[in-house]
């Protein structure tokens, strides 16, 4: 990773052909494996609050210190990055991972790379040209800490740190990191993913749009990256067609699940909760759940597609509690 090629010893290793493409990798797999995985808890509090302090000592190590030229643009990184998210994506791709027999540590990395492209969107997502936030994570935003030119290289950097982090991710074969590479890149960009399903969103600001408009757009927006978490755990175990289709299920509805709790929090939750600026959905008239079916047929949605997200889990013949326990943490989250 970048703070890899800091020191004068590092350089020297990041110019050497077959080093750059073994050595490095192994240094970082290695600081890796001193981590603590959590293994096979049930309860998504629990396994969640242990994702937690894991990703973000892991983060600490993949991500340039403050110190580093451009230093600016280090700190602006780190102040978005450790600012206190839940890592869930992360902790999506770890158990799902576990579910399927992963190793640990084959998912670290690529469950890092994913909460740096989560905290990229949400850096540019606050900014004037886009969201326009002050609030985020319960803390200024990128660009009201820094400026605007430093909070766009700040997420431009995370993204490209997220493809490196995989790419030379030395317990993984070469192949499978081209195939997460792809599998991110797809959910991340456009025209499925969050790119895609950000600009039709910001495009349907203040004008009707349809419930499968609707749809469309929190699959993409906010589903697209959350479906990819959970994949590639799946990918990362090795599951087949019929295991990694079910996850496919499951994930594209907890995707969903997840955007309309988001939904409702914006209605009825406090900032304090939040960490971000409620109500905001309905000042610039976003196309919302509660804005098109009301609250009380919002939360019968939730009940659903809750449902088919732990229907889709029965197939599966790995103990799913994990999974499931999750599914009812997003149900009931309230930030
Ligand atoms: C700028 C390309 C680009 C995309 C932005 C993520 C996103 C797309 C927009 C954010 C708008 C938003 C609030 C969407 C709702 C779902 C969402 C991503 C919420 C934030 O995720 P959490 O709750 O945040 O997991 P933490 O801070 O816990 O990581």
């Amino acid at each position: 990773m970048t703070s890899v090629v800091n020191s004068a010893e590092e350089k020297k290793l990041f110019t050497t052909e077959t080093l750059r493409n073994t050595e490095v990798a192994q240094r970082n797999t290695s600081r890796v494996d001193q981590a603590t995985i959590p293994v096979f808890q049930t309860d998504a509090r629990e396994f969640l609050a242990s994702c937690r302090a894991l990703i973000d000592s892991q983060l600490d190590r993949l991500i340039p210190k403050e110190s580093a030229e451009p230093t600016r643009v280090h700190a602006a990184i780190r102040w978005s990055l450790f600012a206190g998210g839940k890592r869930l994506r992360p902790a999506l791709l770890l158990a799902t991972g576990q579910t399927f027999g992963a190793n640990p540590n084959d998912l670290i990395r690529a469950a890092c790379a994913l909460e740096m492209i989560h905290t990229y969107s949400l850096i540019h997502d606050d900014l004037p040209s886009m969201d326009n936030d002050e609030l985020r994570r319960g803390r200024p935003t990128c660009h009201v800490k820094f400026d605007e030119a430093t909070a766009i290289l700040a997420g431009d950097a995370l993204q490209t740190i997220a493809f490196q982090t995989i790419a030379e991710d030395g317990h993984l074969s070469p192949q499978l990191r081209v195939q997460l590479i792809s599998e991110i890149a797809r959910a991340a960009g456009t025209p499925q993913g969050m790119v895609a399903g950000q600009a039709h969103d910001l495009d349907a600001e203040s004008r009707d749009v349809t419930k499968e408009e609707l749809e469309r757009i929190h699959h993409r927006k906010t589903g697209a990256l959350i479906r990819a978490a959970a994949r590639c755990g799946g990918m990362i175990a090795r599951g087949d067609d019929r295991e990694l289709e079910a996850i496919t299920e499951y994930s594209t509805n907890l995707g969903l699940l997840f955007q309309i709790t988001d939904d409702l929090l914006d209605v009825t939750a406090t900032a304090e909760d939040l960490g971000k600026t409620p109500g905001k959905d309905a000042r610039s008239r976003k196309a919302t759940y509660p804005a098109l079916y009301g609250i009380a047929a919002t939360h019968t949605q939730l009940v659903a597609v809750h449902r088919a997200a732990c229907n889709a889990l029965e197939s599966i013949g790995q103990p799913t509690q994990l999974l499931r326990s999750i599914a009812d943490l997003i149900r009931e989250r309230q930030a």
